[in-house]
């Protein structure tokens, strides 16, 4: 039986191999990425069992998606395929050493499509939390409507509703600012867990200082959040007002921070789903983190339970 369900887009990266333009660059890697089927990818790795539900087009990519995704261990039984829209793409533009600019060729893609009747009627039949993503209300509008509606069959199921921000400004313009703000927010206040990074929250709530934020959430109805620094520390507040910090976890050198916060989330659900304290999952979601940052890719560097163990043993931290 799945422990964890999540709903979002998957797209195939084509990552340049190659430093420099990308109108100039002539080798691409293809891999795949999506922060929900990362998480899922995390959350399977660390020994959970989880569900990727999404739309993928009738084509080759789409086929890929689902051999990769299915090869690391995720239920993909549920997702769908749009015979007339195609499969997304992303391509990672390597400008400068270490600098990667992403370039979205999503609009209109098959997940795009996603609509609430797509979503099965067995989708929440077994778990306990659902994952979801601010990337899926601002693909379309009935994906938008697509995220509500799966927050209600959770609900009536029982499962716990865990919420990351994900913000990607580049695809919310259509929304509006205030509005998508609106959006967030109200999201955040429907789901038991918020996963806001530091920058994010300073958007959503105005400021950075992380006990004003909790406040504010708060007072929105948002119940357990955590806030990410990633490079110094993560900040918990959970509903009882048991607060504290979690210093990062250091790296030698950061190759591609891109799929980090879809690690640290599955860190922090696998060690709920194991019944530690909201502290001790912060902790193994900020191992995770760290250990992606160190490698190419947004899924290839997230590590077993034995590599995040032996990560956490050689790695000190302070708690401050
Ligand atoms: O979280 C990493 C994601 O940014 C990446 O995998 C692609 O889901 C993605 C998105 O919409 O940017």
């Amino acid at each position: 039986d799945t422990e964890v369900i999540t709903l979002g887009e998957t797209m195939v990266i084509l990552e340049a191999t190659e430093t420099g333009p990308m109108k100039y660059t002539n080798y691409f890697q293809k891999r795949h990425g999506g922060a929900e089927s990362n998480f899922a990818i995390g959350v399977t790795k660390l020994g959970h069992a989880a569900t990727w539900f999404s739309k993928v087009g009738n084509d080759e990519l789409g086929e890929y998606l689902l051999h990769a995704i299915r090869g690391e261990g995720v239920d993909t039984s549920f997702v769908t395929t749009d015979a007339a829209a195609p499969t997304g793409l992303y391509f990672k533009e390597k400008r400068r050493p270490n600098q990667n600019h992403v370039h979205y060729y999503r609009a209109g893609s098959a997940a795009s499509k996603l609509s609430p009747d797509d979503l099965p009627d067995r989708l929440f039949s077994s778990g306990n939390i659902l994952h979801i993503s601010g990337i899926t209300p601002f693909l379309s509008e009935s994906c938008d409507e697509t995220v509500d509606r799966a927050i209600d069959g959770a609900r009536e199921h029982g499962l716990m509703v865990s919420f990351d921000p994900n913000l990607r400004f580049k695809i919310m313009q259509w929304y509006g600012e205030e509005n998508a703000k609106e959006r967030i927010r109200a999201l955040a206040a429907k789901s038991d867990l918020f996963l806001p990074g530091i920058d994010e929250a300073e958007w959503l709530y105005g400021t950075r200082d992380e006990q004003k934020i909790a406040a504010r959430a708060w007072k929105d109805g948002v119940k357990d959040i955590v806030i990410k620094s990633g490079d110094s520390h993560s900040y918990y507040a959970d509903r009882y007002k048991k607060e504290g910090r979690v210093a990062s976890y250091m790296v030698d050198e950061v190759v591609d921070p891109i799929g980090a916060g879809d690690g640290f989330a599955a860190g922090v659900i696998a060690g709920l789903l194991e019944g530690e304290s909201l502290e001790e999952a912060v902790r193994l979601g900020s191992a995770v983190g760290a250990l992606v940052v160190s490698s190419p890719g947004d899924i290839e560097g997230l590590p077993t339970r034995a590599e995040v163990e032996a990560f956490k043993g050689k790695t000190t931290t302070d708690v401050s």
